[in-house]
């Protein structure tokens, strides 16, 4: 079991697509065990993104990252940070192929839809940020034992 974080950008809640992209997640055999609705302080979202300080790109992301609300979630599941990975497709929806979260619903690179976090260190420090221990839920669902 794993863990990993998950966060649909701005713009997904105003296409009224976040049951689409949940149902992905969700069908994969993946599951929610934290999930909120929020708009990230900008202090949130440059730690957040801390790494791509300094790259010309940074200051229109972190514009776009705080111009609407994003839903937040941790996401488990067996390999569940490759796997989410795998699911969004590569950074630039263009080169996503179709069936690919970022391939079936972006269409440049900043706006790509979905954030998942990128290998183990990188999923551990995100969902720190953004949830408290508390807030992360742990359930049995019954189906475990048919998925991974
Ligand atoms: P990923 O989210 O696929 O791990 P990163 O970590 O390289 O990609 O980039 C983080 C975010 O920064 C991307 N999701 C995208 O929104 C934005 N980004 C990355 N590269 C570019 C770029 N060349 N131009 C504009 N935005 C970019």
């Amino acid at each position: 079991m794993e863990r990993t974080f998950c966060m649909l950008k701005p713009g997904v809640l105003q296409r009224r697509i976040v049951g689409d992209v949940l149902t992905r997640i969700e069908r994969k055999g993946l599951r929610v065990c934290a999930i909120k609705l929020m708009q990230i302080p900008r202090a949130l979202c440059e730690q957040h993104y801390a790494e791509h300080e300094g790259r010309p790109f940074f200051p229109s992301l972190i514009e776009y990252m705080v111009s609407g609300p994003v839903i937040a979630m941790v996401i488990e599941g067996h390999d569940a940070i490759s796997t989410l990975r795998a699911l969004c497709g590569p950074t630039n929806p263009a080169e996503a192929s179709p069936g690919t979260i970022r391939g079936d619903y972006g269409v440049v690179t900043q706006k790509n839809i979905i954030h998942a976090s990128d290998g183990p260190e990188s999923a551990a420090r995100e969902i720190d940020l953004f949830f408290d221990a508390a807030e992360i839920v742990e359930y049995a669902d019954g189906n475990q034992s048919w998925i991974g």
